[in-house]
């Protein structure tokens, strides 16, 4: 049996600057523009590897370790674009194997919770299409490409840069200006890390598709947020970012995540993600702020109530004093604040 295989991984990635809402749910186009910055792979990513042969029949997935259902119209749109993209190929190069017309055998392997607001769709669609776009040797761009993964979760097509990255909504009814593009390498600001708290590791309730549905048929504060408020933020938080500026940064990341929550809170009914331990770690980031009188981290939550918390490298030791304090878990860290100065925060 011959088999032909192709690997990749993809990393998650947090955004700072939220996508929620569609234009158009089936080809998954957003009401506003959004940022992200993308994890490290050797934390948070997905593992995928795809295979063809001619004597495979039907497409097939398991997903860490258990065989899943390629059913999902998303799931079917990304496999269509891919095969019909090498069947271009195909047909201009009759010498090459005719991956197009065979089953394809797909491994994906994630290295955290999956669905619990840790983008893992995001990881997901963006390595299933990277790897099959490999396998089938496809010539297109990775912005080419994330207009593909768009279509199978919206937040996966950042998720085919690393770094920092933006998701331009674009204006066409096709959706064929609505893609990834990278905003600036990991490199340029290798200082900025991240650390997520799991507060919850169990499936989200409210999937975020529905969530966003309901917020932009029953939400005011939405209106307001995409018509003024998103595309302002856009800009500076770019500028924020290219010009490592990160007071700046961190002030508008803060921001637009309670901007997000506030237009859940004012969808209809409302739709809760984060819990009294989330709002207890936004208290605590302020406290923390307020306590050395200068942005040391910001939070951002998703649609889940777990933390990502965004530091600079040289702020660790400050912000994890007080983290591993307040959860008093990790034994040997030293930290300078009682229990008294902890209370005073909380
Ligand atoms: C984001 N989220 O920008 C926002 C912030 C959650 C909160 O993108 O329906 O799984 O598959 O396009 O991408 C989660 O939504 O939604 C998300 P679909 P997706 O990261």
């Amino acid at each position: 049996m011959v088999y032909y295989i192709a690997s990749t991984t993809a990393p998650v990635n947090i955004a700072t600057l939220k996508y929620w809402g569609k234009r158009d749910k089936a080809l998954n186009l957003p009401t506003n523009s959004s940022i992200s910055v993308t994890l490290s792979q050797d934390d948070l990513r997905t593992l995928t590897s795809a295979a063809t042969g001619p004597e495979l029949r039907q497409d097939k997935l398991w997903l860490n370790g258990k065989e899943e259902s390629l059913a999902s119209e998303r799931t079917q749109q990304c496999l269509k674009e891919l095969r019909t993209l090498r069947k271009q190929l195909e047909d201009e190069d009759s010498s090459l194997p005719k991956f197009s017309m065979w089953g394809l055998h797909i491994v994906s392997q994630n290295n955290f919770p999956t669905a619990a607001g840790l983008a893992s769709s995001a990881a997901g669609f963006a390595a299933l299409v990277v790897a099959i776009a490999r396998l089938y040797q496809l010539p297109q761009s990775m912005s080419e490409l994330s207009e593909i993964a768009r279509q199978g979760s919206g937040s996966a097509c950042r998720s085919l840069f690393g770094g920092y990255v933006a998701w331009e909504m674009g204006k066409e009814a096709d959706g064929s200006d609505s893609k990834a593009v990278e905003i600036s390498p990991m490199e340029h600001w290798p200082q900025l890390k991240a650390a997520i708290l799991v507060v919850n590791a169990s499936k989200k309730d409210t999937s975020s598709t529905s969530g966003m549905q309901l917020t932009v048929k029953t939400s005011e504060l939405f209106q307001e947020r995409v018509k003024t408020v998103v595309p302002q933020r856009f800009i500076h938080m770019k500028e924020a970012i290219e010009n490592k500026n990160w007071s700046r940064f961190s002030e508008l990341t803060m921001k637009d995540s309670n901007s997000f929550h506030a237009t859940c809170l004012d969808s209809y009914p409302p739709i809760f993600y984060m819990n009294d331990t989330s709002k207890k770690i936004v208290r605590l980031c302020h406290a923390i702020n307020d306590f050395y009188g200068t942005y040391v981290v910001a939070y951002t939550f998703d649609a889940g109530p777990n933390a990502v918390l965004y530091y600079l490298q040289e702020n660790e030791a400050k912000l994890f004093a007080f983290i591993y304090k307040l959860f008093d878990k990790v034994p040997g860290w030293e930290t300078k604040f009682s229990e008294q100065d902890l209370q005073k925060f909380l």
